[in-house]
């Protein structure tokens, strides 16, 4: 029943919007130009759309890549919040704002077990010291102006939609190519101990437009509260062509980042006794969702037919 308004940044090449298409959300958006630096540009979209909610998902989400780039990491991810808050703070107050947080703002709290959010923030990266940025002023904002905005504190979320630079999606890309013999190549990783809770991204997004219908605006820490290694994803994704990881990886100092937080587990509690939130997808099964789309993915190519992210829309 909802009405749904897509910001898009412009860019020189055509917009890639493979996602929409492949879901068959192309058409039902109404999608409008924007630019999370630009407030003229959110002033006019929000004005042009009249949202009654707003979803802040935009932002350069990479951890990795905010290294070479904290300036502009900064000004999308930081002050990009700020924009949309001040075109609320000075036009329509009613619009309640959900803000995509993230684990990342804990950093390396190593001794915690799992965190809530109450949890102390230490960020560890320019992405992170961002979206704390973000954070903060959203709860700033919610007491000195009454505005319904919200912190969705999402650990990791992943999908067959995945962006191809982030490691669940790097992993099960390569394996479907192991798979159909595509690649005689080693996959590149870097930091194989790493610990990350990894969930299934269609649920976490569920729990976004939940927080949003709430009596009263607040944060909440949406996670499987169980933490996996690096290691144990890529040794399970091999394992479900029966092959071992190690003959097919291989650690480079090129996927290092200056620094990582070892340790990121959630406690998701208090979404789960508010509004009943619950994982539901195992990792495992997860990556058994990861690795059968994109051997889906990869035969559809070995047949001559198009990858879904070449098709090109909204030049
Ligand atoms: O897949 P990642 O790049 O995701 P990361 O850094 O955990 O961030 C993701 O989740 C956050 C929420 O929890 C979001 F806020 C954020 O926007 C993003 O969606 O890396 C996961 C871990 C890291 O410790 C990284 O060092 O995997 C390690 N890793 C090891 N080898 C690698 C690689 N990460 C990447 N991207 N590529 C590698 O080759």
């Amino acid at each position: 029943g909802y009405e749904v308004s897509g910001t898009v940044r412009r860019v020189s090449s055509p917009t890639n919007l493979w996602r929409l298409a492949d879901l068959g959300l192309l058409g039902r958006i109404n999608l409008i130009p924007a630019d999370m630096t630009d407030v003229g540009s959110l002033i006019a979209a929000i004005s042009q759309a009249q949202p009654n909610e707003i979803f802040n998902l935009s932002a350069q989400s990479f951890v990795g890549a905010s290294f070479q780039m904290p300036h502009t990491t900064a000004q999308v991810d930081a002050l990009g919040v700020l924009n949309v808050l001040e075109v609320i703070r000075y036009g329509d107050k009613s619009i309640k704002v959900y803000q995509a947080s993230s684990s990342e703002i804990y950093g390396g709290m190593v001794d915690s077990e799992s965190l809530d959010e109450n949890s102390p923030k230490n960020p560890a990266s320019p992405y992170a010291v961002s979206k704390l940025f973000g954070f903060h002023t959203v709860r700033m904002y919610r007491k000195a102006y009454g505005i319904f905005a919200v912190n969705g504190i999402l650990f990791n979320h992943d999908s067959i939609y995945r962006g191809l630079e982030f490691v669940s999606r790097k992993i099960t890309n390569h394996v479907a190519q192991v798979a159909l013999g595509l690649t005689k190549e080693k996959l590149r990783l870097g930091n194989l101990d790493a610990i990350r809770d990894f969930g299934f991204a269609p649920i976490c997004v569920e729990s976004m437009w939940t927080m949003l219908q709430q009596d009263k605006p607040d944060d909440f820490v949406i996670a499987t509260g169980i933490g996996h290694s690096v290691k144990e994803f890529v040794e399970y994704a091999f394992s479900l062509i029966d092959e071992d990881w190690r003959e097919y990886t291989e650690v480079s100092q090129t996927e290092m980042r200056p620094l990582d937080v070892a340790r990121l587990v959630g406690n998701p509690a208090k979404a789960r006794a508010q509004f009943g939130w619950s994982p539901q997808v195992t990792f495992r099964e997860l990556i058994e969702i990861m690795v059968e789309a994109d051997i889906r993915r990869w035969k559809q190519y070995k047949l001559g037919k198009n990858f879904p992210w070449d098709v090109v829309v909204g030049a």
